[in-house]
This record gives structure tokens, C-alpha cells and sequence, in this order.
């Protein structure tokens, strides 16, 4: 299978190659801006035809989503940044650490195990999840606590599909996910911080909104490792740390779960983290970000939105609700 863009193998991965690939990136993106206003999709094709072939990863295609909010309209970020400018603990605390660790975890067999409050738990092979729904792409913002952001084409379909299929019982009300713990491949698990598996958790009609995606792909191809592979979550209005990367459990509960943030570091880091820039991080502010891939990791700020962007779809969510409190 041939696909478009390239997973570089840990000895690739020197900056000076990287920083040309961006440059010529930028170059072939600022010649096509030049042309005429760039529309989203336009850029995205020319983001795949500029970006090298010669990769292993699998094609996996989606339909442009259809969900209101599905396609932010901003410029994609180059894949080679998206794929190289990680969080994954569990392959360390640098930025590169990821990338450079991810590929050696296997990441088939894979198995989701659903369990909890639903009228039917049970192990779900990871070809059977590829399955359970049509693939969609979307274009989605990803704004990350430490106050840069990314825009990426992610493949999947909505969380509720699966949701749906294992009905949730009356009394669920919330949804845990619970993460790989490879301890021969993940190099960061010896470190401390945080009390791995890394877990989150959404309320459960936050999980049952359309917008949040169980995500397969991203660029029209399989996940890299780095990015979560071989399925993540995608919740595009909450901080990046909610986007759980290479799932193995999803537990419908009744009682509202500890995150992995929540225990490491509880007066940072909220259950909800909404995207809000009137809610400062303890330590810093949240009121602007850096979109990387516009202008490199160099790019100009801009302003950070309410719910990411999102205020609209899911802004009744949080209706009554006092967003300063419940951080
Ligand atoms: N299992 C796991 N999932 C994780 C993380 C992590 O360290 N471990 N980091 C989170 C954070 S802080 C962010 S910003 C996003 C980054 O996703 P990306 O690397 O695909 O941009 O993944 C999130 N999911
Ligand atoms: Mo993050």
C-alpha cells in the first residue's frame, strides 16, 4: 500500500531534515496562497501532493464529515509537524520523544474492551471497530493546555456509534478511557508524573456528541504511533490532554472517574477543561495559542476561542453551568 506521507524511522528524524521539509512545505503552501484565497480543502490536497511519498502507513480514507463543526476553516497543519511535535508521555516528556519511541509499540492484535454500565460489554477487535461505521474526515482544531494548537484531518466516526451499540444503561453517566500501558515499548512509563494508564474521561452526553470522534487516521492514512495509533479519541472543544491516544478500554460509569491530570496535579488541571480563555492555567495564560504549521513553530499568535471554536454545537452542554468553577 503506497500513501502519501512519510513516518520516519527514528534515524530520519535529525532537524536539519525536518526543517527543510518545513521550509519547503511553507513554500509550496505560500506560492498556492499567493494564487488566490485558499479554500480548506484545496489546501489539505496540496498539503498530501506536496508532502513526499515512500511511507508504510495504510490508506484510510474518509468522506468529507457532514457534522456541523466538522470543517474548521483554517489551514491544515503540515503532517510532518503534526507527526513530530507530540504529547505521549509514555514515550517521554520531550516534544520529539514520541516520534522518535512510537513506532516500536505493536499496535495489532488490538483489542477495546467496553464495560461498565452497558446492556452489552465485550471485547471489540480493532477490525471490527474500522468497521462498526462509515470513515469520515474531518477538519478539526486541537488546542493543547501548553497554548499551541494544530489543525489536522483526522479519519473516523463519532464516539456515539459505539456508544449506541452497547447502550448505555439508565444509570450511566459518564464514560472512562483507559490507555495502553506497554511497558516494553513505552520508555516514559518508568518515569513519574503521572499514575499510568493514562485515563480520561467525559460526561457521558459530552461523549455522545457528534463532534467527539473515536479517530482511526489522520491525513487520509492510519494514525502514526505518535499520534495514537490504532485508535484515539478526538474532542475537539476541550484542551488536547482530553484526547485520549491508543485506547484499549472504555468504562461507562455512574460516579465521575479521577483523570490521570486530575490526580497528578488537581488544582492545574479540571475534569471538564473546556477550552476558555478567561480561565487561566494556574500558570500561565490561555488567552492566546500558536497554530504550528502557520509560520512554522514560529507562527504569530491568535487569539484563543471559547470552546475552541466550537461554542456553537456544544456550547448547551454546559448551559447554567459556572465555567470558572467547573474548570
Ligand atoms: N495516552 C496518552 N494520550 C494523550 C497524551 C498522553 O501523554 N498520553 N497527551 C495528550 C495531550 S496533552 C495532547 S495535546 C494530545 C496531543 O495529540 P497529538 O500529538 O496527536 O497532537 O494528546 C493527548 N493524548
Ligand atoms: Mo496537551
Amino acid at each position: 500500500m503506497t500513501s502519501w506521507f512519510p513516518q520516519p524511522a527514528a534515524s530520519e528524524i535529525t532537524p536539519p531534515q525536518v526543517f527543510a521539509q518545513r521550509r519547503r512545505l511553507l513554500q509550496q503552501m505560500a506560492a498556492g496562497a499567493a494564487g488566490a484565497s485558499l479554500a480548506t480543502w484545496a489546501a489539505r490536497d496540496a498539503l498530501a501532493a506536496a508532502t513526499p511519498a515512500a511511507d508504510k502507513l495504510a490508506a484510510l480514507p474518509g468522506v468529507p464529515s457532514k457534522v456541523p463543526g466538522a470543517q474548521v476553516q483554517a489551514t491544515p497543519t503540515p503532517y510532518a509537524d503534526a507527526s513530530s511535535y507530540n504529547n505521549f508521555y509514555e514515550f517521554g516528556y520531550d516534544k520529539q520523544d514520541p516520534a522518535r519511541y512510537a513506532g516500536a509499540m505493536p499496535t495489532r492484535p488490538w483489542t477495546v474492551r467496553v464495560e461498565g454500565l452497558v446492556q452489552k460489554p465485550g471485547v471489540w477487535a480493532l477490525e471490527d471497530l474500522l468497521k462498526l461505521s462509515p470513515m469520515e474526515e474531518r477538519l478539526y482544531r486541537l488546542r493543547c493546555v501548553e497554548g499551541w494548537s494544530m489543525v489536522i484531518p483526522w479519519e473516523g466516526y463519532s464516539l456515539s456509534r459505539l456508544l449506541e451499540r452497547v447502550q448505555p444503561l439508565g444509570s450511566a453517566k459518564f464514560v472512562e478511557f483507559v490507555t495502553q500501558t506497554d511497558a516494553q515499548h513505552m520508555p516514559g512509563l518508568r518515569h513519574g508524573g503521572l499514575d499510568w494508564p493514562y485515563t480520561e474521561g467525559l460526561r457521558l452526553d459530552e461523549a455522545m456528541h457528534p463532534l467527539t470522534l473515536l479517530a482511526f487516521g489522520m491525513y487520509g492514512h492510519v494514525l502514526p504511533n505518535q499520534n495514537g495509533a490504532p485508535v484515539r479519541l478526538v474532542v475537539p472543544w476541550k484542551y488536547g490532554f482530553k484526547s485520549a491516544k491508543s485506547v484499549v478500554a472504555i468504562r461507562v460509569l455512574e460516579q465521575m472517574p479521577t483523570t490521570a491530570w486530575v490526580k497528578a496535579a488537581p488544582h492545574e488541571y479540571g475534569f471538564y477543561a473546556n477550552v476558555n480563555p478567561n480561565v487561566p492555567h494556574r500558570r500561565w495564560s490561555q488567552a492566546s495559542e500558536r497554530t504550528i504549521g502557520q509560520g512554522g513553530l514560529f507562527a504569530p499568535k491568535r487569539k484563543t476561542e471559547l470552546f475552541n471554536g466550537y461554542a456553537e454545537q456544544v456550547g448547551q452542554l454546559y448551559a447554567g453551568m459556572d465555567l470558572k468553577r467547573y474548570y
